[in-house]
């Protein structure tokens, strides 16, 4: 038995100082994976690894406790077992010596009965020491291997990170500056607006037309959880990727920073992607002619608005607008007569709307819709657009799918889809004015806009 345990616990304690190992070396990982302008995000990648590393580890941490736990057990089992056959041994000795014949007959059978009987369980615990032994072998070499992958991880981060990233050379107040100053590639760049005391680094979209787009918000695949705080919207989060892959919030903060300059209007420009592509889309459109869509119209819905800003945190980022400036997916922000009350589109349109995040409640609703609907947004009573809410793949969802609360909390643009059919795509994205028409083929793309077939 000693043997045995002795390796056990040996075992159990190389695995404790893996484990504690692990833990400084996941510190580090993250730590230098995020840079001073508040995005984890330069190495989306190998950063999204570490953080499922720094996840995954707790409850590998935690099977261990438990096997050790187990373990001690059974060798508590096994040393009252044995203390047992000793005593008996003992005691079998002294009736040898103390008592007559046929009386020490009787109670020796009985006792050797008992001896037998506790061999027997001695050897069922064995077998299970031995196969809780092989089970930590197992679990050894996870360890090990996860440390080799955490050190890997270790290197490639320490170095930093946006070097491995291709970041343009180009600068400017904006993207379409950064266009305007001859930039023609899509990708990350740095930008500086006018009232910014530092750059920060964006993903700009630059068409053919030479139109770029400062990207601020950005859904495709629910990889990154929308469900965060008053900060985390305040500075933004999720991963920037120099080529379009990945999902993010650019940031209150800096969106406020974009919009605050009164010089030039600002154009918000929200496009949409739902499950069925673009088929409904070209269905609905042109029903009888003979034009290929695919010829010319994009994949996605669009809502355009004009003089868009953000208030200051002061002003707990306020949304406001100017106007509807067209579209083919609807006026969401304007809010939507569901059916339910003669007040639902007053209740729930956007433009002069306070930002709201579960710490943070600034609705008009006397409970917390950021809470109850999981986002962070322009929360009134609460929503028609909502596209900050939780990701449903394949769209429809109900009440149910919805979770504690059971209201609509999807990606939602209700003048397009209802309020339970969450959308695919997003994107959120600001130019000026003096821009947006200069693409052909927004300006015949808005020829045909009208407002969606929810
Ligand atoms: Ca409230």
């Amino acid at each position: 038995m000693a043997p045995s345990l002795l390796a056990t616990a040996g075992g159990l304690l190389l695995l404790f100082s893996l484990s504690s190992a692990q833990t400084r070396g996941d510190n580090i990982v993250s730590s230098s994976c995020t840079p001073n302008d508040g995005f984890g995000s330069y190495c989306p990648t190998t950063c999204g690894v570490a953080d499922y590393m720094i996840r995954y580890k707790p409850g590998v941490t935690r099977e261990l406790d438990d096997l050790q736990h187990a373990l001690e057990t059974i060798a508590n089992l096994t040393q009252e077992a044995e203390t047992t056959v000793v005593y008996m041994k003992d005691s079998t000795t002294s009736a040898q010596k103390s008592v007559p014949q046929d009386s020490y007959i009787k109670k020796s059978s009985s006792i050797l009965d008992d001896v037998v009987r506790f061999e027997k369980t001695i050897v069922a615990q064995e077998q299970q020491i031995a196969e809780l032994q092989s089970l930590i072998q197992t679990n050894e070499l996870n360890m090990v291997n996860l440390k080799k992958v955490s050190t890997y991880l270790q290197q490639k981060c320490s170095q930093p990170c946006k070097e491995e990233v291709e970041i343009e050379p180009t600068t400017g107040t904006d993207c379409q500056d950064v266009a305007t100053k001859g930039a023609t590639k899509s990708g990350l760049y740095y930008i500086k607006p006018a009232k910014a005391t530092e750059q920060f680094l964006v993903y700009c979209e630059i068409d053919n037309f030479g139109r770029g787009f400062t990207v601020i918000q950005r859904r495709r695949d629910g990889t990154v959880d929308f469900h965060k705080d008053w900060i985390q919207y305040k500075n933004g989060f999720g991963y920037l990727s120099p080529d379009d892959t990945t999902e993010f919030w650019l940031g209150n903060e800096k969106i406020h920073l974009l919009t605050a300059s009164t010089a030039m209007p600002t154009v918000l420009r929200i496009e949409l992607v739902d499950w069925d592509g673009n088929k409904r889309h070209k269905k609905k459109r042109f029903p009888k002619t003979n034009i290929n869509p695919l010829c010319w119209l994009p994949p996605y819905r669009y809502a355009d608005y004009n003089m868009f800003r953000l208030g200051s945190e002061a002003d707990m980022y306020r949304l406001t607008y100017g106007f509807y400036f067209g579209g083919d997916a609807g006026d969401a922000f304007d809010g939507f007569d569901f059916g339910d009350d003669p007040s639902d589109k007053f209740y729930t349109s956007h433009n002069g709307i306070q930002f709201s995040t579960f710490d943070k409640d600034n609705d008009k609703y006397d409970g917390n819709c950021a809470k109850q609907d999981g986002s962070g947004w322009w929360m009134n009573r609460c929503h028609a657009a909502h596209l900050n809410g939780k990701y449903y793949q394949g769209g429809r969802y109900t009440e149910k799918d919805a979770g504690e609360f059971g209201f609509d909390n999807g990606i939602i643009w209700v003048t397009w889809h209802n309020r339970w059919y969450s959308l695919k795509e997003t994107t959120m994205k600001i130019i000026p004015l003096s821009r947006i028409t200069a693409g052909g083929q927004q300006s015949g793309h808005k020829n045909f806009g009208g407002l969606g077939d929810s």
